[in-house]
C-alpha cells in the first residue's frame, strides 16, 4: 500500500503550456493529478526564458488555447506577436481563472522514475526528497527546455557576467557594457535585434557559426477591427490551423516556385516579406522550398538581395550572408540586419576566425582576443529528447529511456508513447509534428486525456490507492513502424541537410535522426483518428 497523499492517478511534470492543460483536461475527469515543476511558478518556456526581447514568433492570436472560448474571445492581445512578459501573464491568467493552482508544486523536480509491473504505478523520486507513485506519468517537459551549453575551452575562467537565454536572471542591467553573444538562431536574434534598439550597450559582439535567412516579423499593433475580425471567425481560424500541414494560420501554397516566372517569383517573395513572418515566408509562398534545391536557392537570393540592400557596410553583409540552404527552423526579426549598421554591433564570423578559447577577459579567437564585460549564450537547447535522456526514467525490467534510445535515437509511437514503458505518456515527445506548438500541444494533450479517460472506464480501479488498473503501452511494431513514417517524410526534406537541433545536429554525440513528424498537423490528426477508430491501433488491448 501506499500513502494516499503521495499515491495520485495521474502526476503531471511540468506546468508550461502543455502541464497546464493536461491538468485540466485530466481533473475534469476526476481523477487525482498533481503537478510538479523545477521552477517557482507557472509558465515553462515563458517562464525561464525572460531574456532581452524574448518573444513568440507564431502570431498571438494562434500561440494560445483554444479550448475556453469565452477567454478567447475576452482575453486581450495587442500586438501581433506576444512578448514573454504577456506570454507569462496569460498562462498565470489561465491558472488562475480555472484554479489550477492548488495542484501544482513548484520547486520540484522529477529526479527518477521507475515503473512497478507487480503494482502498476510508477514511482517518482523529487529534488524535494519526496517519493510519489501515480499510475499515470504525464510529461510535459517542454520540448525546447535543456538548455545547450557549448563545451568551449576556458568557459570556466571568464570573469565577467555569463548568462543563458534559457535561464535569464530576473534583472541584468547592460549599461555601458561591452556584449559578446555566441548563437544567432531565433533567440540570439531577438536578443541582438533588442539590445541594439534599447541602445545601451557599449558594445555587441555577434560570435556567428552560421549566419542566418531572417525575414520580417510584420510586427506591430493590432487594430480594433483586426480583432474584431478575429474573434468573429474564430471557430473557422481553429478549423483551418488544425487543417493546416504548420498551424500558422495560413494555407500553405501547392505552386511550385519554379512553375511561375521570375518576376512572379520576386512578387510572391515581396508580398510574404511585406506581410511578414518566417513560417509564411518559407511555407504560403510556394510548396516546394524545402525540397527542391533550386526553389530554395530562390528563396536564399531573395534573402540575400535584401540583407545586402539593409546592412551598409559591405565586410558586415558578408558575413551576415548565409550561403547554405534555407532549411532551419524558419526566422523572423523586427530589424535585425539594421542592427549593424551601428558602429558598436560587430560579426565575427567564426568560419574566418574560429574561437580558440574563453578567457578571463572575453573570447579569444585564431584572430584576436575581444574583451567583454558580458557573454550571453544564446545556443540553443538539446531540444525534444534531452529533457527525457538526463533522467533515470526506467520502465519494464529496469530499462531506462536513455538506453531504449541509444541505438535508434529518441523514437516513440506518435510522439506521446514508448514500448516498455506502460502507463509514461509524453506531451510532444519525440517524432510529434513539426509546427506552430500550442494546436500540437492541443492535439496531444486531448489524444493523451481521452486514451487515459477509456483506460479508465475499461479497467476500473477500486480507489487512489490500488495498484492495478489499466496498461496503456505502444508495441514494438507500432513504435518501430512510427519511426519509419517519421523517417521517410523527412528523407526528402532540405532540413535534413541542414545541420540544426531539429535532427539532434546541435550537441555534440547526439545521433543524427528524425526527431519530428514532417507530414503536418492536419496528416497527423487524421493519423491519429484512424488509431482511436481502429480501437487504438498500435496499443497492446487495454
Ligand atoms: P515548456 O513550456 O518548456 O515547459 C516545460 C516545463 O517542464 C518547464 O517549466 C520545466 O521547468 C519543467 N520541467 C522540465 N523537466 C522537469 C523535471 N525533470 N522536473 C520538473 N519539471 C521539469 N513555439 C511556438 O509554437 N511558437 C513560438 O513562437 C515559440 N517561441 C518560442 C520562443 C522561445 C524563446 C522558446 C524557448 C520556445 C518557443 N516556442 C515557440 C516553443 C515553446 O517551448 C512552446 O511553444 C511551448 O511553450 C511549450 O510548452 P510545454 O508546456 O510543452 O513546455
Ligand atoms: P538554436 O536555433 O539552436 O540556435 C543556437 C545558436 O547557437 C546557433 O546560432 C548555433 O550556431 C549557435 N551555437 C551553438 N553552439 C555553438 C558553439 N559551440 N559555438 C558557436 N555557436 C554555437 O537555438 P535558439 O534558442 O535560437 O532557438 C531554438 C528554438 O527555441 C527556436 O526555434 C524557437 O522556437 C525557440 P549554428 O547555427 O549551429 O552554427
Amino acid at each position: 500500500m501506499v500513502a494516499a497523499d503521495t499515491h495520485y492517478d495521474a502526476l503531471v511534470i511540468g506546468a508550461g503550456f502543455g502541464g497546464i492543460y493536461m491538468l485540466k483536461r485530466l481533473l475534469d475527469q476526476h481523477l487525482r493529478v498533481k503537478v510538479v515543476d523545477a521552477a517557482t511558478d507557472v509558465g515553462g518556456t515563458w517562464y525561464w526564458n525572460t531574456y532581452p526581447g524574448a518573444m513568440s514568433d507564431t502570431e498571438s492570436y494562434i500561440y494560445r488555447y483554444s479550448w475556453d472560448k469565452e477567454d478567447l474571445l475576452s482575453y486581450e492581445w495587442k500586438e501581433h506577436y506576444i512578448k514573454q512578459p504577456q506570454a507569462l501573464a496569460y498562462l498565470h491568467h489561465v491558472v488562475d481563472r480555472h484554479d489550477l493552482r492548488k495542484y501544482m508544486q513548484f520547486n520540484t523536480e522529477l529526479l527518477s522514475a521507475q515503473y512497478n509491473e507487480e503494482r502498476n504505478v510508477w514511482i517518482v523520486q523529487t529534488s524535494t526528497n519526496e517519493t510519489f507513485t501515480c499510475h499515470y506519468l504525464v510529461t510535459a517537459l517542454g520540448l525546447l527546455s535543456k538548455q545547450n551549453w557549448p563545451d568551449i575551452k576556458g568557459i570556466k575562467d571568464f570573469k565577467g557576467e555569463m548568462y543563458h537565454t534559457g535561464k535569464w536572471p530576473r534583472s541584468y542591467d547592460f549599461k555601458g557594457k561591452k556584449v559578446g553573444i555566441i548563437g544567432n538562431g531565433s533567440t540570439g536574434v531577438q536578443v541582438i535585434t533588442q539590445l541594439g534598439k534599447e541602445n545601451q550597450v557599449e558594445k555587441l559582439v555577434s560570435f556567428q557559426r552560421h549566419p542566418q535567412y531572417s525575414v520580417p516579423s510584420g510586427d506591430g499593433p493590432v487594430s480594433e477591427e483586426y480583432r474584431e475580425k478575429i474573434n468573429r471567425n474564430y471557430d473557422e481560424i481553429w478549423e483551418q490551423v488544425r487543417n493546416s500541414a504548420v498551424a500558422f494560420g495560413f494555407e500553405e501554397s501547392d505552386v511550385p516556385c519554379m512553375s511561375v516566372t521570375p518576376e512572379e517569383r520576386r512578387k510572391k517573395f515581396q508580398e510574404a516579406w511585406d506581410l511578414g513572418n518566417g513560417f509564411r515566408f518559407m511555407f504560403w509562398t510556394f510548396n516546394d522550398l524545402t525540397v527542391d534545391p533550386a526553389a530554395n536557392e530562390e528563396a536564399c537570393e531573395f534573402i540575400r538581395s535584401k540583407i545586402r540592400e539593409t546592412v551598409k557596410d559591405q565586410e558586415k553583409a558578408r558575413k551576415l550572408q548565409p550561403t547554405e540552404y534555407y532549411a532551419r527552423r524558419p526566422l523572423c526579426d523586427a530589424g535585425y540586419y539594421e542592427q549593424f549598421n551601428k558602429e558598436n554591433f560587430e560579426v565575427v564570423s567564426l568560419k574566418d576566425e574560429p574561437i580558440e578559447a574563453i578567457t578571463e577577459k572575453g573570447i579569444r579567437t585564431s584572430k584576436q582576443e575581444y574583451e567583454l564585460d558580458v557573454l550571453i549564450f544564446a545556443t540553443g537547447f538539446d531540444a525534444v529528447d534531452g529533457n527525457y535522456t538526463r533522467l533515470a526514467i526506467r520502465g519494464r525490467d529496469g530499462e531506462s529511456l536513455k538506453d531504449h534510445w541509444s541505438e535508434t535515437g529518441p523514437v516513440s509511437y506518435l510522439g506521446v508513447s514508448v514500448n516498455n514503458f506502460p502507463n509514461l505518456m509524453m506531451i510532444t515527445g519525440p517524432n510529434g509534428p513539426f509546427t506552430n506548438i500550442p494546436p500540437t500541444l492541443e492535439t496531444h494533450v486531448e489524444f493523451i486525456s481521452d486514451t487515459i479517460a477509456r483506460a479508465e472506464k475499461n479497467n476500473p480501479r477500486n480507489d487512489g490507492t490500488v495498484v492495478k488498473g489499466a496498461v496503456i503501452e505502444s508495441t514494438a511494431d507500432a513504435e518501430k513502424g512510427w519511426t519509419q513514417i517519421c523517417d521517410e517524410l523527412s528523407a526528402n526534406s532540405l532540413f535534413r541537410k541542414s545541420p540544426s537541433w531539429i535532427f539532434g545536429a546541435n550537441i555534440p554525440g547526439k545521433k543524427y535522426s528524425s526527431l519530428f513528424f514532417f507530414g503536418g498537423l492536419k496528416d497527423y490528426r487524421r493519423r491519429l483518428k484512424e488509431v482511436i477508430d481502429g480501437g487504438y491501433v498500435g496499443f497492446k488491448p487495454f
